[in-house]
């Protein structure tokens, strides 16, 4: 899989795919994600990305030239299986879309800033608009970041047996149940006796029960599949 990010800031990127699992992903070749500066694609001599918007009131617009320049760059080098601009009014991102993308073969990502992008970016150049959840970022980047995140760790592949995605919170529809490590006895914060009873069937009895009751408790609108 590989995935194009588009992005006035590329510096934002550094961190966050440099790490865990993303990172062990890219190293294992899974995963390409490569971060394009839009800046690189403007065409006057100040490098120009955006301008006031037509019409007036406050704040710019990101210009529809360097995006569709840099978004053509892109395209004449192989097909894309989607352009996604990221967007708080975009279809909201849950489990079920990181499961869709991580079986696609290339995917961009177009992050705005400012006021967001020029309209006619996202009437004719993009083919979905994509959120992370109902409050407002200052950009785009964090969202593509979590957008990234949330889909290389279910490329098959990416994780071991050991942390297979299918113990996840939401992957069945339900919670993830609490875990434990080392002291059994923490200032007499005890773990439950039974998983350390060795009795596998019981503990996993148990575990699918305390999942049922995080779910019925913190998600009552969830349902298991
Ligand atoms: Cl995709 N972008 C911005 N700017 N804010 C957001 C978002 C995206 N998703 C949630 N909030």
């Amino acid at each position: 899989m590989r995935i194009d990010i588009l992005t006035i800031f590329p510096e934002m990127f550094e961190g966050p795919f440099s790490h865990s699992i993303v990172k062990r992903a890219g190293d294992k070749e899974l995963v390409k994600i490569k971060i394009h500066d839009i800046r690189a694609h403007a065409t006057d001599k100040h490098r120009r990305v955006d301008d006031y918007p037509f019409g007036g009131g406050a704040g710019m617009v990101m210009m529809i030239e360097p995006i569709e320049r840099c978004i053509n760059a892109l395209k004449a080098e192989r097909a894309y299986d989607e352009v996604i601009y990221m967007s708080p009014d975009g279809d909201l991102m849950d489990q079920s879309m990181a499961n869709h993308y991580s079986t696609k073969g290339n995917i961009m990502l177009l992050c705005g800033h400012y006021k967001g992008v020029d309209e006619r970016v996202r009437d004719h150049l993009i083919t979905r608009e994509v959120s992370i959840g109902d409050y407002v970022l200052s950009g785009g980047e964090l969202a593509a970041a979590v957008f990234t995140d949330a889909v290389v760790r279910l490329i098959p592949g990416v994780l071991g047996d050991e942390t297979s995605a299918l113990s996840d919170s939401f992957q069945d529809g339900l919670l993830s149940p609490p875990v434990y490590t080392r002291p059994a006895d923490y200032k007499g914060w005890k773990v439950p006796d039974i998983l350390l009873s060795g009795h596998d069937r019981n503990i996993a009895e148990w575990r699918h029960e305390r999942s049922l009751e995080r779910t019925r408790e913190r998600r009552p609108g969830m349902q298991p599949e």
